[in-house]
């Protein structure tokens, strides 16, 4: 039977990655975002390949979730791979200039919409005994930066959900994964600056970040392990990225 795959935010960037990665694989796709056009030009785009369901979802929106989960096609309901991958960045303003309906946001999307996902289809693969759920943390979970407060805040609840999922999913097959990626170019930086284009290719300027397909790439391989192996967590950067010293203030 094939495998199916529910991406959240697979309009852009790493979602958009998977879903072409894993219809390599021959999965069958449950494709969600909020941009149905970019959700339905990526289904025509991979329809000799395998099929794909388009649901258009806003991931903050907790009885959305939950209702078009219960209501995914038969051919579709058996989820055998969650990817929690929407979310986003709002700002780089330190924590006392920053905007709180921003922080908000990245709560909503973030947490609340990893929450709502993982908790709406995770029964089903308990029930089966079969799944797994990749959560698309970031480096940002781990290691602190100015300007990362509420966004790696998110993130670091990303990691330790995923590690706290894997304490009580012991003793079934289902699995777990945190994908801790560093700087790759997505649509990650238009959003984090509001569409600020300039801004937005300074952080790549000069550098050779990670691009969506390498962490597809890893998404697939962790999905495709022996089912016997759990991959706990992945940090990853470009070659261009390493930590930096911890600050000291001088007067
Ligand atoms: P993109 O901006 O390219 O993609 C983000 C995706 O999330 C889009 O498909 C967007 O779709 C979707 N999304 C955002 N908000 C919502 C919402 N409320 N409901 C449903 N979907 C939503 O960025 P990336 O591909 O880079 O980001 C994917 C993930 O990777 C994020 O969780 C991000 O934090 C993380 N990450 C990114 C890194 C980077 O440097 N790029 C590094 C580490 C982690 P739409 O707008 O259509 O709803
Ligand atoms: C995205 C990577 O370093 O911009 O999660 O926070 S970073």
């Amino acid at each position: 039977m094939k495998k199916c795959a529910l991406i959240t935010g697979a309009s852009s960037g790493f979602g958009a990655a998977c879903a072409r990665a894993l219809a390599e694989l021959g999965w069958n796709l449950v494709l969600t975002a909020r941009r149905e056009e970019k959700l339905q030009a990526l289904r025509k785009e991979l329809a000799d390949k395998t099929k794909v369901h388009v649901m258009v979802l806003d991931v903050r929106d907790g009885e959305a979730v939950s209702a078009a989960c219960a209501a995914l096609p038969q051919e579709f309901a058996e989820v055998d791979l969650l990817v929690n991958n929407a979310g986003l960045a709002l700002g780089l303003e330190p924590a006392h200039r920053a905007v709180l309906q921003d922080w908000e946001t990245m709560v909503d999307t973030n947490i609340k919409g990893v929450m709502y996902c993982t908790r709406a289809i995770l029964p089903g693969m308990v029930a089966r005994n079969r799944g797994h759920v990749v959560n698309i943390g970031s480096v940002a979970g781990s290691w602190p930066y100015p300007g990362g407060n509420v966004y790696g805040a998110t993130k670091a609840f990303v990691q330790q959900f995923s590690r706290n999922l894997r304490a009580d999913l012991l003793g079934t097959a289902v699995r777990v994964t945190n994908i801790e990626p560093g700087m790759a170019e997505t649509e990650f930086s238009q959003v984090r600056f509001k569409g600020d284009d300039e801004m937005a290719q300074r952080v790549y300027n000069g550098t050779e970040p990670l691009r969506p397909e390498d962490i597809a790439d890893i998404v697939a391989w962790v999905a495709t392990v022996p089912a016997r192996v759990n991959i706990n967590s992945v940090e990853v950067m470009s070659v261009h990225q390493a930590w930096g010293p911890l600050a000291v203030h001088r007067s």
